[in-house]
């Protein structure tokens, strides 16, 4: 049967119509094999855009005769909106395919990330629990400059300029008259300046001395104290010293003073601390105890009382007050209380050594 309003070129409304309905199951196939939105883009302007097939087969429709163009029109209008919901379906189809992608790498059962949590380090932690150990017993906290003058570090501390401390070769100067403090006694020598007895005192902070090889570094850590009254005696100094190394240490160390020498105190003592090792022994584990070298002690403090030339220097009165001090070096006392072999843990700040004192 010839088709209804065939014209010169052959076009015929059924051709169209067959071309037109052609491109549906085509997109459809070609659809399928795109993969993403740039891929669907291109098919999308190959099928509907200006030069597309859609154009292409709509530029035939003045050769039809007039009366069966709006049919044809109406039918190429259905099939531009087909063509166009094929490629939004594929569009959605592709964004739907992100998110399941997205799900099947990461898995919700799996324990979350870790938050790095950091930690005291050691030397901090100590010097906190010794701070506070002498604060219960009615200590009040006093820092100061690392930097200090002559005067503070030596001269009102009872060593005169030729004493052997002064040398250039302990000390870090940094001027004739200033310099590093080479202990926290500067911070006694300072609160005394500022205040009238009765005190007591804790100072904690870092020192420098010229030193540096397996058991020294040229920076340390020292906390030291001290009492100013009226009749302050030795038993106050061992009472005091004795109950903080049972805060400090077991209750079961005992503490032994042993005659010593310091420019700012007279009399002077060390304090050693029974081993917690070989617990006095001398030996442990049938053998000759490691950490005190068989002595069965540890040396942990020293102290005396405060020289009367000092109290002079600071303006206090030498015959109505007397006091104690004592000093302590913060690093042998955590590698005591801890059994820390080599002092240079302290300062390679390894993670895997500073974390383990939380
Ligand atoms: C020590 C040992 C003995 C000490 C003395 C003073 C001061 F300023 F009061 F005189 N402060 N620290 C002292 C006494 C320190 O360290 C081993």
């Amino acid at each position: 049967m010839p088709a209804s309003g065939s014209d010169p070129s052959g076009q015929s409304a059924r051709d169209l119509t067959h071309h037109l309905e052609g491109l549906v199951p085509e997109l459809e196939t070609v659809l399928a094999a795109t993969a993403s939105d740039q891929e669907l883009e291109a098919v999308r302007v190959q099928f509907l855009g200006r030069k597309g097939r859609l154009s292409g087969i709509m530029s035939e429709l003045p050769k039809l005769a007039p009366d069966q163009r709006p049919l044809v029109g109406q039918i190429a209008n259905q099939i531009k909106s087909r063509l166009q919901a094929l490629v939004d379906q594929r569009l959605s189809r592709l964004k739907q395919d992100k998110e399941l992608k997205v799900l099947t790498y990461f898995d919700p059962s799996l324990p979350g990330l870790t938050a790095w949590q950091g930690s005291l380090h050691p030397i901090t932690l100590v010097t906190e629990e010794i701070c506070a150990a002498f604060g219960s017993l009615g200590f009040e906290l006093v820092e100061g400059p690392e930097l200090e003058t002559d005067f503070h570090n030596f001269e009102a501390l009872n060593l005169p300029p030729d004493h052997p401390a002064r040398d250039m070769q302990d000390t870090f100067y940094i001027t004739e008259n200033t310099l590093l403090r080479t202990h926290t006694s500067p911070l006694q020598v300072r609160t005394m300046l500022r205040k009238r007895p009765p005190l007591a005192a804790i100072a904690p902070g870092k020192v420098y001395r010229r030193d540096s090889d397996l058991t020294h570094t040229p920076m340390f850590h020292q906390i030291e104290g001290f009492l100013v009254d009226t009749d302050v005696s030795m038993t106050d100094l061992r009472g005091t010293l004795t109950a903080f190394v049972h805060k400090i240490f077991e209750p079961k160390t005992v503490v032994r003073f042993r005659p010593s020498f310091f420019p700012f105190t007279e009399p002077s003592a060390e304090v050693d601390i029974s081993c917690m090792l070989c617990g006095g022994s001398g030996q442990s584990a049938g053998a000759p105890c490691r950490v005190c070298k068989q002595t069965g002690w540890l040396e942990i403090l020293g102290c005396g009382m405060i020289d009367p030339a000092v109290f002079t220097a600071v303006g206090y009165d030498a015959e109505l007050y007397t006091g104690f001090a004592f000093g302590l070096g913060v690093e042998r006392v955590a590698m005591l209380k801890y059994g820390i072999g080599d002092l240079r843990m302290f300062f390679e700040n390894d993670v895997r050594f500073v974390s383990q004192f939380a």
